[in-house]
C-alpha cells in the first residue's frame, strides 16, 4: 500500500481530499503534487524581463560569474523580480482600494442609493486624520471629501500619501531618510514596472528600495484606505460569534457562497438573503431557508461584520464544492482558483463571477454594478435557490464544525481596553512591559497545498500562545486557526502560557484576535503606532517585541504585506522556499541591511520549528533592548 501522505492538516479537509481521490477528482493538492516548482525560478534565478532570455542565472559561482545576455547580474535578476512581486501585490489590494473609494464616493453623491455611511464615527474620526472639517457638516458632504482626498492618493503626482502621517514620527524619519515615502500608489507601481523592465535599475539595494516604497504605498496607502472605507460603509467590526469549517453548510436549505475580497456585494447580498421576499422564494424551490457562507477574504469581511460563518481560507475553495451542498458560489477577485469552474461540473454548483475585471470561461458571469447593487444581489440569490432543486446526492458532506470569535477592529481593541472614554492601549503595553505579554505576533498569509496545508499555522499559533505570545490574525491565516477550532476565549484556558491567559481572562479575549482580510493587516500598522504613542515601549514601530509570520504564502499580496511591515520596522518571517534564495547578496539586504535602517527584515524559513525559535528569538532581543522585564 501507498504510504499515507496528508495533505492538509484540517481533519475535515483531509477527509474530502481523500474522497476526492476515491472518486478521481484532482484538487491543487494533487496537482502541487505532480507540478514540482522550477528550481530555477522558485529562488528568483530566472529573469524574463525581455525575450532574449529567459536567462537562466545558475551555476557554482552564479553570484558572482553568471550574467543575463545583457550582463545583468544574479542580484539584479533576484531584486527585480521580487520588486515585481510586489508591484503586483500592491495593485491587487489598492485596486480592490480604488473601488472601495469610489463606491464611497458613488454613495455620499447618492449615485449608488443602495450604500449609506453605517458608521459616521468612523468617518469623522478618517475627516479628522485627512484634516477634514466634519463638524456641522451633512454627513454625506463629508464623504465625499473623504473619497476625494483618498483620490489623490492615485493621481498626486509629487509629495506623500495621505496617510504617511499616521505612522510614529520616527518611523516616518528613516522613510524619509531613505526617500521611501510613497507619492501616489499607482505611481509607484508604474516606477516598479519601469525600474525592473529590461535595461533600467540594475542596483540591487536600489531597486528593493523602490520596492519598499511601493509596499508602503499598499499597507499605508491602499489596504489602509480599504480597511477604513469598509467600516464606514458597512461598520467597524466589533467582536462576534460565528462558525467554521465545512459543516456550515446545510442539507435542507440553499447554500451560497461567497468567495474572494471585495466586500461590496457580498454586503448587498447578506442584505438582500433575509428578504421575506428571498426566503419565501427559497421556500417555493423546495428549501427550508437561505445559508450564507463565505470563504477567503470576502468571507472575513463579512464573518467580521455580520458573523456570517466561513467555510475556511484558499486551500479549501475545490473542498468545499466537493461537498456537494453549495448551491452557488460567487466570486469577485482575487485568490479564486480557475480550477472551481471545471470541477463545478462534476456537482450542480453554480460559479458566478461577478467582476469586471475577472471571468471565468464556463462560469456564469452576472456583473455587480454597485448603482444596481441590490438589484443584482437579489438576482444571484435567486439564481442559488433556483439551483437548489438540482443538488444531487454525491459530495463529502462534512459536519464539523467550531465556534469562532472575531470581529477585533483595532478600533475595539482599543475600547475594550478602557471603555469608550477611557479607551487606549496602555493595558496592554503594560502587560507586555510587565512580562505577562512576551510579545505580539501577526500570524497572517495563505494556506499552501505544498505543505500539510494550514498545518503549520496550527503548530505555531499553540506554540506561540503556550510561550506568552499575544496573536493577531488576518486573511487565511485567521481561517486556518478558525477551522480548527482556535479562535475561541477557550483556547487560552487550554493553551496558553499563564501571563497570557491572566491578560486574556481579565479583558475577556482570545488569545488570538481574528482582525480581518487580508487588506486589514493595515489594522496591525495602526494598533503598533498607538502602543508606540502609548509610551512605555519602542517609541517608533521598530523595537517593538513585535514580528509578522505568514507561513504558507503563496500570494504575490503576501510579498507586499511582509515587505511593508519589514518597511515599517517589524521582523517578518516567512515559509517556504525563499524567492530571492539565488542571491546571498538580496537575501543580506533584506535581513541586515533592512534591519540596520529600518528595524525590519524579511526572512524566509521553511522549518516551522525554527520559524518559532526565530520569532521569539526577535521578541526576547526586543525586549531586552527595551530593558523590559524578562
Ligand atoms: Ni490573502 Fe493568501 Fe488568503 Fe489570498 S486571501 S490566499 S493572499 S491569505
Ligand atoms: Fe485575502
Amino acid at each position: 500500500m501507498d504510504k499515507h501522505i496528508m495533505k492538509s492538516a484540517n481533519e475535515a479537509a483531509e477527509r474530502i481530499i481523500e474522497w476526492g481521490e476515491a472518486h478521481k477528482i484532482e484538487t491543487c493538492f494533487e496537482r502541487a503534487e505532480k507540478l514540482k516548482p522550477c528550481p530555477i525560478g522558485e529562488k528568483g534565478a530566472c529573469c524574463k524581463v525581455c525575450h532574449m532570455g529567459p536567462c537562466r542565472l545558475v551555476g557554482k559561482n552564479a553570484e558572482e560569474e553568471a550574467r543575463g545576455v545583457c550582463g545583468a547580474t544574479l542580484p539584479t535578476v533576484a531584486a527585480r523580480n521580487l520588486v515585481r512581486m510586489i508591484a503586483a501585490g500592491t495593485a491587487a489590494h489598492s485596486d480592490h482600494a480604488r473601488d472601495m473609494v469610489l463606491t464611497l464616493l458613488a454613495a455620499a453623491t447618492g449615485e449608488a442609493k443602495d450604500f449609506q455611511i453605517t458608521d459616521v464615527r468612523k468617518l469623522y474620526r478618517v475627516a479628522g486624520i485627512l484634516g477634514i472639517e466634519f463638524e456641522g457638516r451633512p454627513v454625506n458632504d463629508v464623504a465625499k471629501d473623504v473619497a476625494l482626498r483618498f483620490l489623490e492618493d492615485y493621481s498626486r503626482q509629487k509629495g506623500e500619501i495621505n496617510y504617511a502621517k499616521r505612522a510614529p514620527k520616527k518611523t516616518q524619519e528613516r522613510w524619509r531618510k531613505w526617500g521611501i515615502v510613497p507619492r501616489n500608489i499607482d505611481r509607484e507601481i508604474a516606477e516598479a514596472m519601469h525600474r525592473t523592465s529590461v535595461g533600467v535599475d540594475h542596483d540591487p539595494d536600489h531597486l528593493l528600495l523602490h520596492g519598499l516604497k511601493t509596499a508602503i504605498a499598499d499597507g499605508w496607502g491602499g489596504s489602509m484606505i480599504s480597511t477604513d472605507i469598509t467600516d464606514i460603509l458597512f461598520g467597524t467590526p466589533r467582536p462576534v460569534k460565528a462558525e467554521a469549517s465545512f459543516g456550515i453548510f446545510k442539507e435542507d436549505e440553499v447554500n451560497l457562497v461567497v468567495h474572494g475580497h471585495e466586500p461590496s456585494l457580498a454586503e448587498m447580498i447578506v442584505d438582500v438573503a433575509s428578504e421575506p421576499e428571498m426566503i419565501a422564494y427559497a421556500k417555493s424551490k423546495g428549501a427550508k431557508g437561505i445559508n450564507l457562507g463565505g470563504m477567503c477574504c470576502t468571507a472575513n469581511e463579512v464573518l467580521m461584520r455580520h458573523g456570517i460563518p466561513t467555510a475556511g481560507g484558499f486551500t479549501n475553495q475545490e473542498l468545499g464544492i466537493m461537498t456537494g451542498l453549495v448551491d452557488a458560489l460567487t466570486v469577485d477577485v482575487q485568490c479564486i482558483m480557475p480550477a472551481i469552474a471545471e470541477l463545478s461540473k462534476k456537482f450542480h454548483t453554480k460559479i458566478i463571477t461577478t467582476s469586471e475585471k475577472a471571468k471565468i470561461p464556463s462560469a456564469v458571469h452576472i456583473e455587480y454594478d454597485e448603482h444596481r447593487a441590490r438589484e443584482i444581489a437579489r438576482e444571484i440569490v435567486k439564481l442559488a435557490c433556483d439551483n437548489y432543486q438540482n443538488r444531487k446526492t454525491e459530495g463529502s458532506h462534512i459536519t464539523d464544525k467550531f465556534p469562532v470569535v472575531a470581529g477585533f477592529s483595532h478600533e475595539y481593541i482599543e475600547y475594550m481596553q478602557g471603555g469608550r472614554w477611557r479607551a487606549s492601549f496602555r493595558p496592554l503595553n503594560d502587560a507586555i512591559m510587565a512580562g505577562r505579554i512576551r510579545g505580539v505576533v501577526g500570524l497572517a498569509g495563505c494556506d499552501n497545498p505544498r505543505v500539510p496545508s494550514t498545518g503549520i499555522h496550527k503548530y505555531l499559533a499553540t506554540e506561540l500562545i503556550k510561550n506568552d505570545v499575544l496573536i493577531v490574525s488576518t486573511g487565511c491565516g485567521s481561517a486556518a486557526c478558525g477551522t480548527a477550532g482556535y479562535l475561541t476565549p477557550e483556547m487560552a484556558l487550554e493553551h496558553a502560557g499563564p501571563g497570557l491567559r491572566e491578560v486574556c481572562e481579565a479583558i475577556g479575549i482570545p488569545p488570538i484576535l481574528h482582525l480581518g482580510a487580508c487588506v486589514d493587516n493595515s489594522r496591525i500598522l495602526t494598533i503598533l503606532s498607538a502602543m508606540a504613542e502609548e509610551g512605555g515601549l519602542s517609541d517608533e514601530i521598530g523595537g517593538m517585541p513585535g514580528v509578522g509570520i505568514a507561513p504558507e504564502w503563496m500570494s504575490e499580496k503576501a510579498i507586499a504585506i511582509g515587505c511593508y511591515f519589514a518597511a515599517s520596522g517589524v521582523p517578518v518571517i516567512f515559509g517556504g522556499e525563499s524567492p530571492v534564495g539565488s542571491s546571498e547578496e538580496v537575501t543580506r539586504i533584506m535581513t541586515e541591511v533592512w534591519y540596520e535602517r529600518f528595524k525590519g527584515a524579511m526572512h524566509f524559513e521553511p522549518d516551522p520549528e525554527k520559524m518559532l525559535a526565530l520569532a521569539l528569538d526577535y521578541i526576547d532581543k526586543a525586549r531586552e533592548a527595551l530593558k523590559l522585564k524578562k
